[in-house]
């Protein structure tokens, strides 16, 4: 069985994570060839003080190696923040990026391959072999791809800032004009990628943002094609009309989609979807050439997150 998940960050870890128990995964294992390729998003990725860094990659990576912060879901567990306070002292900007000490380790490991030419693909492998995550985390390009939002400035005009800028800093409440991932047109999918859509047995995608996880890999061109000749079912990340976790909700604002089950199964359109698992706060839920089902989609907790990724899988083994 093989099975391909595009995720962001958050909501795709934690559906990885369900997705491993249902399966019976052990992520220390080693040996065998992992059964599940994520393709993650790296529209998210920035440079600050030198440092690349990738956060939808690294909160994949540290949810199922076990090194994440659980109660945040993002960074790493036990982190201190030595550097962030010694750039401020400096008088070093940003100062709204939360940058950990032991996170750090990892930007610096990665930004050191990088600067000695190896490509993000390779760098992700090389980290993964510390964390082993159980699974095949490919970037979704090793092109240099990132989301910027268009918002008003001071003068009337209207300014691009890094979507973490707008997301951390501004908590996503700059009114957002557009959402542009600069670099996607000409970007290429990481090796792997292509390959494994067309050899996957299903592709899940997990409860992330529509617009800046999802989106951001349906970008890369070739990728939304791919997926098109797949057996594709979605986790709606909307239940009863509201993001569950987060901002999401003025991402797809930003792009002029409703926040509703309905709406986002809409803006994937049926090439992409064959099935659309909504909770049941959303029944009533219908698009044409969508199969639709529903279950308590609230990643709970492990239990609730596995039969979650069975629901899935499921649907997907009838729509094959
Ligand atoms: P990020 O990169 O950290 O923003 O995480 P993702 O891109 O993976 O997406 C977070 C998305 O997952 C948001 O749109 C949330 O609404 C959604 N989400 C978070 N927790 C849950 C959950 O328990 N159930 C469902 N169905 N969606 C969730
Ligand atoms: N999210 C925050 O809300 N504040 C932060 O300071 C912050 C720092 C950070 C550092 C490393 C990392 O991997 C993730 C980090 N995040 C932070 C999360 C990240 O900004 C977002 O959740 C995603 O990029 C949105 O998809
Ligand atoms: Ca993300």
């Amino acid at each position: 069985m093989r099975i391909v998940v595009p995720a962001g960050g958050i909501g795709g870890a934690r559906f990885l994570r369900g997705l491993q128990r249902e399966l019976g995964v052990d992520p220390d294992s080693t040996g065998e060839e992992p059964a599940i390729t994520v393709i993650g998003n790296t529209g998210d990725d920035i440079t600050l003080f030198g440092l690349r860094i990738c956060p939808d990659l690294d909160t994949v990576m540290y949810t199922l190696g076990g090194g994440i912060n659980e109660e945040q879901g993002w960074g790493r567990a036990g982190e201190s923040f030595t550097v962030k306070e010694e750039l401020a002292a400096y008088g070093m900007q940003p100062t709204w990026f939360g940058l950990g000490d032991r996170d750090t380790a990892t930007h610096i490991v990665r930004s050191q391959m990088m600067a000695a030419g190896y490509p993000l693909s390779a760098v992700t492998e090389a980290l993964c072999d510390r964390w082993r995550p159980g699974v095949r985390l490919l970037p979704m390009t090793d092109d240099r791809v990132e989301t910027h939002v268009i918002v008003d400035d001071e003068s009337g005009g209207r300014r691009a800032i890094h979507f973490q800028e707008w997301w951390i800093r501004h908590r996503a409440a700059l009114p957002a004009h557009r959402i542009v991932g600069v670099g996607a047109e000409e970007a290429a999918p990481a090796p792997g990628v292509l390959e494994a859509i067309e050899e996957a047995d299903a592709v899940l995608l997990p409860p992330s943002n529509p617009v800046v996880s999802i989106g951001s890999v349906l970008s890369v061109p070739g990728v939304r094609e791919a997926l098109e000749r797949a057996t594709v079912v979605g986790v709606s990340p909307i239940i009863g009309g509201a993001a569950v976790r987060g901002m999401a909700d003025a991402c797809l604002k930003a792009i002029g989609v409703q926040t509703t089950a309905q709406a986002v199964a809409e803006h994937y359109g049926p090439e992409l979807l064959d099935g659309w698992l909504v909770d049941p706060a959303d029944e009533g839920t219908a698009v044409e050439d969508v199969a639709v089902r529903s279950l308590p989609l609230y990643m709970s907790g492990p239990e609730a997150t596995a039969a979650i990724a069975r629901a899935a899988l499921d649907l997907a083994a009838e729509l094959k």
